[in-house]
C-alpha cells in the first residue's frame, strides 16, 4: 500500500457564506496500490470435488480395479464374478452387500438385461444407489420442523471426538440460514472446553445458549432447564450437545435415558430427533457404533463426518445395508459451511467418475 500527495478539488464551507465554495487545495490524498496477489483467493474446492478427493482411496477400487475387471467384450463367468466379490470386499463394504452385488450382476447378465462392460458398472451403480436408499425414506432428508407446537428437540450423541459439537454448529448455521430461531444446550459437562467450544460457536452464529451452573453438573438437570427455556422462548429448535461415549459405557448410556426422560416430562414425543455422529475414517469402527448405539436408543439419523478425509466409503454403503438408519448429512470439512445432505447419487458417482 503507497501513499502520496497531491492537488484534489474540494469543497469548503465560507464562515461568511453558507454556501460552498470550490477551491484548490493541497491535500493529503491516499493513493493505494494495492498488491494484488495477495489478495488473490485460493480457488475453493466444490463439494464434489471434496468428496471425490475425500473417497479417493474408495474410487481407486471402483473407477480402477472394476474398470479393468470389465474390458470391452469381456465374457462374465464364475472367475469374473469371483474377482467382483473380492473387488467390492476391498472396498469395506462388507460381505452381505458384496454378495447381494455379485448375484445381482449374475442374474442381469444371464438374463441378457446387461451385455457389455458399460452396462455392468451402470448396473452396478444403481445397486449400490439403491441399497443407499432400501427402504429408509429419510435419507438426504434435511432437518425440519416437527413440532409445530413448541420446540423441536434434537440430541446429538456419538463417541469422543466423531464431530458432534463441530455438525451441531454446521446444522445450527443452516437451520438459522433457513429462517428458524435455534437454542443450543451444552449438556457435555464434564469438560469446561467442551462447554466453551458451543459457547463460542453460539456467539459466532449469534443463537442462545443454556450451559451448566459448573463443570460435572448433571446433563440432565442442563436438558430440563434448556427445554423449560426453548418452550418459553418459543424457539423452533433446541438442540443438545453431549458427552462422547461408548456403547460400552452403561452408566453414560443410562445418562442420556435420563435425558430423554426429562425432556418427555415436558414434551412426551421427543426428542424428536436423535442423530448419531459417526467419523468416516474410522471404517468397521463406525459400523459397530452404529449397531450398539442402534440397540440402545432409537436413532432417527446418521451424519456422517470426515468425508473429506481418508474416508472408507465402502462403509457408508455397508451402513445403510446393516443398520437400516437414514443417513441425514456428511461433513466435509471443519468449516461451518461443509455440511451436505447426504445424496446416493453424489456419493456414488463420486466413487465411480
Ligand atoms: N476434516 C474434518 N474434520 C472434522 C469434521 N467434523 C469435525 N471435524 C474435526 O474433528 C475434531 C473433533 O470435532 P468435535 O466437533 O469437537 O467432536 P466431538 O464429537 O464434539 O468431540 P468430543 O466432544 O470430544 O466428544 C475437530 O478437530 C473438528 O474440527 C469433518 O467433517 N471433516
Ligand atoms: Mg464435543
Amino acid at each position: 500500500m503507497v501513499f502520496g500527495f497531491g492537488k484534489k478539488k474540494v469543497k469548503v464551507v465560507d464562515p461568511e457564506n453558507s454556501e460552498p465554495i470550490e477551491a484548490e487545495l493541497e491535500v493529503e490524498e491516499e493513493t493505494i496500490e494495492v498488491e494484488e496477489e495477495l489478495i488473490e483467493e485460493k480457488p475453493k474446492r466444490s463439494f464434489f470435488q471434496k468428496l471425490k478427493d475425500g473417497l479417493r482411496k474408495t474410487r481407486d477400487i471402483f473407477s480402477g480395479r472394476l474398470k479393468k475387471l470389465f474390458t470391452i467384450g469381456s465374457k462374465i463367468d464364475q472367475d469374473t464374478l469371483d474377482e467382483l466379490e473380492e473387488i467390492l470386499l476391498s472396498s469395506d463394504m462388507g460381505f452381505e452387500v458384496a454378495e447381494s452385488i455379485k448375484e445381482s450382476v449374475s442374474k442381469a447378465y444371464k438374463n441378457k438385461e446387461v451385455e457389455n462392460d458399460t452396462e455392468i458398472k451402470l448396473f452396478i451403480q444403481d445397486e449400490i444407489k439403491s441399497i443407499l436408499k432400501d427402504g429408509l425414506e429419510n435419507t438426504g432428508k434435511p432437518i425440519q420442523k416437527i413440532n409445530l407446537n413448541g420446540p423441536t428437540i434434537i440430541t446429538i450423541i456419538g463417541v469422543n471426538g466423531s464431530g458432534k459439537t463441530t455438525s451441531i454448529a454446521k446444522l445450527t448455521k443452516s437451520i438459522v440460514d433457513g429462517g428458524h430461531s435455534v437454542m443450543l444446550a451444552a449438556a457435555d459437562t464434564f469438560r469446561a472446553a467442551a462447554v466453551e467450544q458451543l459457547t463460542i460457536w453460539s456467539e459466532r452464529l449469534g443463537v442462545e445458549i443454556v450451559k451448566p451452573a459448573k463443570t460435572g453438573s448433571d446433563p440432565a438437570s442442563v436438558v430440563y432447564d434448556a427445554t423449560e427455556l426453548a418452550i418459553q422462548k418459543n424457539v423452533d429448535f433446541l438442540i443438545i450437545d453431549t458427552a462422547g461415549r461408548l456403547h460400552t459405557q452403561k452408566d453414560l448410556m443410562a445418562q442420556l435415558h435420563k435425558m430423554h426422560n426429562v425432556i418427555k416430562k415436558k414434551i412426551p414425543e421427543a426428542p424428536h430427533e436423535t442423530i448419531l455422529i459417526l467419523d468416516g475414517t474410522t471404517g468397521q469402527n463406525a459400523v459397530v457404533q452404529g449397531i450398539e448405539f442402534g440397540k440402545v436408543h432409537d436413532i432417527t439419523g446418521l451424519i456422517m463426518t470426515k468425508l473429506d478425509g481418508s474416508a472408507k466409503g465402502g462403509v457408508l454403503i455397508r451402513m445403510c445395508k446393516e443398520l437400516q438408519i437414514p443417513i441425514r448429512y456428511i461433513g466435509m470439512g471443519e468449516q461451518i459451511d461443509d455440511l451436505e445432505t447426504f445424496s446416493p447419487e453424489k456419493f456414488v458417482d463420486a466413487l465411480f467418475e
